[in-house]
């Protein structure tokens, strides 16, 4: 069976110009289209917050982008706001070939939890409902790319692999937002899960 590939989050809020934007984020567009026509189903993954989300600076009094709270699921990196249901910058990248695309799935939707992953919500129980999706179309393994390698990436690459996935990402593909040495610390947690991290 071939492998499903999953683009993470390439919107034009991670990207040179967005709200949240990811250093070279546009970079890998071209690279992500190439590897579509010899997936066996292509995933695309949006970042879908509602305006106020929990996860967004501006909704803590005295709080400021990058500061950490404390949330009932643990500790929580807060955000600008960015990728706003429906606003330009929660749409895909211009250049990517979204047509190419078999299934969709967002995320971030539940204003009180964020979700870096393309399959838990930051609670790490609610699913979104990839599994079932790749499961049922019999996937056993996945290639990811995208945004960025350090959150979204990393958090997706990792409960892919707890779930039994084989997967790989193509650090090529990827680009980081890289908060006190959080590009190092997925690196090494991805290795630890198992997954295969790559150039090319
Ligand atoms: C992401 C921070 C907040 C990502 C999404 O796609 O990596 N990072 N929301
Ligand atoms: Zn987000």
């Amino acid at each position: 069976m071939s492998r499903a590939l999953i683009v993470i989050d390439v919107q034009n809020d991670f990207c040179p110009g967005g709200a949240l934007a990811v250093a070279g984020g546009d970079e890998i567009v071209d690279g992500i289209n190439a590897l579509m026509g010899d997936a066996g189903a292509v995933v695309l993954t949006q970042d879908w917050h509602p305006a106020g989300h929990s996860s967004f600076a501006s909704s803590h009094e005295g709080q400021g982008p990058y500061d950490v709270v404390e949330m009932p699921y643990g500790p929580q990196v807060l955000w600008p706001d960015h990728c706003i249901q429906a606003s330009p910058g929660a749409q895909f990248h211009m250049g990517l070939h979204r047509d190419k695309a078999d299934m969709i799935i967002r995320k971030g939707y539940n204003p009180a939890i964020d979700s870096y992953s393309a399959f838990f919500e930051n609670d790490q129980t609610t699913p979104t409902g990839l599994e079932g999706y790749l499961r049922t179309r019999g996937f056993e393994k996945l290639v990811m790319v995208g945004l960025a390698t350090d959150f979204c990436v990393n958090f997706s690459a990792v409960d892919a692999a707890k779930l039994g996935f084989e997967v790989e990402v193509r650090l090529d593909l990827c680009r980081a937002i890289d908060l006190n040495g959080s590009l190092q610390a997925a690196i090494d947690g991805m290795t630890a899960a198992g997954v295969t991290l790559s150039d090319a």
